[in-house]
């Protein structure tokens, strides 16, 4: 997962914008950040390296980085290494200057990678699969080009793009001296939405958050196959993809990714997330017996993510909500550490635990999702020694039981904790005395409630069903080999 956006204003200088909206989806990536700005005599500048976005930029790069017209993005690291060659914008020269940003993760690079050696005859220098969607996009473009440099060949190459890449790509990319284009992969698997705040200044990003923290209206989610151009003179023009259409947004983005006051494809984040925490206390109510449920004591989040589903939960269960944890909000995330031992050790530097709250309580412990298990292990370990008799732990996602493809960092099957193992295998995993997770018909309601339109979402971590084509056996194991182990 990434983050992404560009700004094209009728006046003032973008970056301080595109710095500020970046920080806004700091959440989504942690590891790397770059901008790219035209100026107004068509020179391209552009800054990335790795790190957040505060220690990326300095004032006299921002200085630098003036223009009216710019791209940035937030990495965190799904495909690729953690080079900072590897931080986006990717930037060609030929046919034009073009700079791009991705979220999301390519299906088919091997084959494509190949493809743009052998036909296109383009050189690719990193293992970035946003590198070889810029040299499919600038190659389509070349292909199209009909005389000048118009609308009509954009869209002729974005769909030559959706022709070729199979995978989830939500992207922006800036022609020099053209304007920017965006444009979401006909699945719409990850986000991407427009703002503007007059008739020539607008925003597309990863997330509607960064359009309201920098007083941009939300227009509306750039739709899945669609493609916007916003050009030099903040003239808007839209087309859509007249291949395959099919709208499954990823629901991982409304469990843990997304921010909880974003509204992707309609639905406000944060309702979801209350509706997970209505659903998840039915299921409890039905999986518990009696007895167990009368002996809960206090039912507490891990925070952050988990407090807002636990607030309903609390009330439908009849039972007080305490905050038991405490979380340093300053340490880094745990993934940037290598190595087991170490990532082991940053869940009590993360987490602290408020031990009136636990001792000799029977607890119910709420979290978002559980992937490796390791964390959640950890915490159960935390809750007894605070002097919890009975931990009780409940999962407001179902088991994550397959990798995810399509841009999340989630571990390869075999790190999974729900991958080969039962519930009750898990929660002896874990040290829980029980363990519950939502089913993901629920999940899917509990989603689906803010927009009924949507009839189907990417669930594939959770069943294994891949809405692209190309995710087979042999896809998922090369996958296994090349990813960079890290912590979701
Ligand atoms: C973290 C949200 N959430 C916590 C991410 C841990 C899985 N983990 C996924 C649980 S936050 S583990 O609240 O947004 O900071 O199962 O891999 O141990």
């Amino acid at each position: 997962m990434c983050g992404i956006v560009g700004i094209k204003s009728d006046k003032e200088n973008v970056c301080l914008s595109i710095y500020n909206a970046l920080t806004v989806l700091q959440h989504r990536g942690q590891d790397a950040a770059g901008m790219a700005v035209s100026d107004s005599n068509g020179f391209l500048k552009m800054h990335k390296d790795n790190g957040l976005v505060r220690d990326v930029f300095n004032e006299e790069q921002m200085y630098r980085l003036s223009g009216s017209i710019g791209i940035g993005h937030v990495r965190y690291p799904t495909a690729g290494t953690m080079k900072n060659s590897e931080a986006q914008p990717f930037y060609v020269n030929s046919p034009f200057g073009i700079v791009l940003v991705h979220n999301g993760n390519l299906v088919n690079t091997s084959k494509l990678r190949k493809e743009l050696y052998d036909e296109d005859k383009r050189h690719i220098n990193t293992q970035s699969d946003t590198e070889v969607l810029i040299n499919i996009f600038a190659s389509a473009l070349e292909n199209n080009l009909d005389g000048e440099l118009n609308n009509e060949c954009i869209y002729k190459a974005v769909n030559e793009v959706h022709s070729r890449v199979v995978g989830a790509y939500s992207v922006i990319a800036m022609i020099i001296g053209y304007g920017m284009v965006a444009f979401r992969d006909p699945n719409g698997i990850r986000p991407l939405v427009i703002g503007s705040k007059n008739d020539s200044t607008h925003m597309v990003a990863s997330e509607s958050v960064s359009l309201e923290c920098l007083g941009y209206r939300l227009d509306r989610d750039v739709e899945p196959g669609e493609t916007i151009i916003i050009d030099s003179h903040g003239k808007i023009d839209s087309w859509k993809y007249n291949g395959d259409i099919n709208r499954t947004p990823c629901i991982f983005e409304f469990v843990y990714l997304a921010r909880p006051d974003s509204t992707i494809e309609k639905i406000n984040v944060y309702e979801s997330r209350l509706s997970m925490g209505r659903y998840l206390a039915e299921k409890i109510k039905s999986t518990l017996s009696k007895k167990e449920l009368d002996e809960i004591d206090v039912v507490i989040p891990i925070p952050d993510t988990s407090k807002t589903s636990t607030v309903p939960l609390s009330i439908s269960l009849n039972k007080e909500l305490k905050e038991g944890f405490v979380k340093n909000r300053y340490i880094g995330r745990t993934f940037i550490m290598p190595g087991q031992k170490v990532r082991k050790k940053s869940v009590r530097q993360k987490l602290n635990t408020i031990d009136i709250e636990f001792k000799d309580k029977n607890v119910l412990l709420i979290d978002d999702s559980i992937v490796r298990g390791n964390t959640s292990k950890q915490i159960v370990q935390m809750a007894r020694e605070a002097g919890a008799k009975k931990v009780y732990f409940a999962s407001a996602a179902p088991p994550i039981k397959f990798p995810n493809v399509y841009g999340i960092d989630m571990p390869f099957v075999e790190e999974l904790i729900a991958h080969n193992r039962s519930i009750d295998e898990i929660s002896k995993e874990i040290g829980a005395d029980k363990l519950i997770y939502q089913d993901l018909e629920d999940l899917v309601s509990a989603v689906k409630e803010g927009n009924p339109s949507i009839e189907n979402f990417d669930t594939s971590c959770f069943n294994g069903e891949y809405v692209t084509v190309g995710v087979d056996a042999d896809f998922l194991e090369n996958l296994s080999n090349s990813r960079i182990k890290s912590e979701l």
